[in-house]
């Protein structure tokens, strides 16, 4: 016999009512829901959530596509959305695309296969793709079209925020490590920074790394790192990049921050945990993963919402790479 239909033989009610109240579909007495639920518990069913996705056309699945879950940032920024989801009634089905188009695409294919009731695509790197999806998605960082929204924080005002906080603590040579180009927003951070040194007549240099942190990010720069010696101030385009120069600068000895000071961006967890401690550029994270949640679900439920940037507030945390 199936669940469905023990389910119902022993709560004394039709099949229809018990698919019925599992789907939600339509009204079921309080008194009928009470037997069903308890009979449920009794024989500790698991009802088939896809199953029941496909038929309500509702999966309470929402999927989460991160670029790169080994970076503090993207695991906190996980677990924040992760929480929204649930306290809003949803699962997280969590993708990490590695930023590769290829896993990307691949994903968004299994997303539509879960029937997810919406999308989180973070740094998204394919957005021709996303042109005939029918699921609600939002967009963390890179824009993908004029009719999804992105989520991001102000990362040109975080640039500026970065080349000021160095200035002021008296950095007069000074570097960016910038990201990979196909990132808008630490491209956003490199305009900023270097807007921010014109208005003081500061050149500044910077180098590029190709990719997000990875295990062998140090040995893949270091040829670029070999000069940045003559420097006395780093900006670096994430928290855990800086990390990597750090450990760098301190195998030469420099000390930080008296010879080098250095300041990260993202105020991920790691920032404690490295000596001196890191100063960086906050991203509000948990309004962040908030507000992408939020109005996801507002798409989802077919609610009226401009179709805009959201671009969230950013300040410094001042903390020991830095001297003022
Ligand atoms: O995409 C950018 C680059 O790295 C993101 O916000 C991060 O700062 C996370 O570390």
């Amino acid at each position: 016999m199936s669940n469905i239909r023990k389910i119902a033989k022993a709560a004394g009610v039709s099949i229809a009512t018990v698919s019925r109240y599992l789907n939600g579909t339509e009204h079921v007495s309080d008194e009928v829901k009470l037997k069903i639920q308890k009979v449920i518990e009794e024989v500790n069913y698991k009802p088939n959530a896809l199953a029941r996705a496909v038929f309500t056309k509702n999966s309470k699945t929402i999927g989460l596509m991160v670029p790169n879950i080994s970076n503090p940032f993207f695991n906190q920024m996980s677990s924040v959305i992760e929480e929204n989801a649930n306290n809003n009634g949803y699962n997280i089905l969590l993708c990490n695309t590695d930023d590769d188009i290829e896993k990307e695409k691949k994903y968004l294919d299994v997303l539509q296969s879960h029937r997810v009731a919406g999308i989180v695509v973070a740094r998204s790197k394919c957005k021709e793709e996303y042109g005939n999806i029918d699921i609600p998605i939002i967009s963390f960082e890179n824009h993908i079209s004029d009719e999804i929204i992105t989520v991001s924080s102000d990362n040109y005002s975080g640039g500026k925020i970065a080349f000021e906080h160095l200035y002021e603590s008296g950095c007069r040579r000074i570097l960016h490590i910038k990201g990979p180009k196909c990132f808008e927003a630490t491209e956003e951070r490199y305009r900023g920074f270097l807007d921010a040194a014109k208005e003081k007549n500061l050149e500044i240099d910077f180098i590029e790394f190709e990719t997000d942190f990875q295990v062998e990010m140090l040995k893949e720069n270091i040829e670029k790192l070999k000069r940045i010696n003559k420097y006395d101030g780093i900006f670096v385009f994430n928290d855990i990049a800086a990390a990597t120069v750090m450990k760098f600068l301190k195998m030469n000895n420099t000390k930080i921050p008296k010879d080098i000071q250095i300041i990260g961006f993202d105020n991920s967890f790691i920032c404690e945990l490295l000596h001196p401690s890191l100063t960086t550029i906050n991203q509000p994270i948990q309004e962040l993963g908030k507000a992408t949640i939020e109005i996801l679900i507002k798409l989802i439920n077919n609610e009226k919402i401009p179709i805009k940037d959201y671009l969230m507030e950013v300040k410094l945390i001042n903390r020991g790479t830095t001297i003022l």
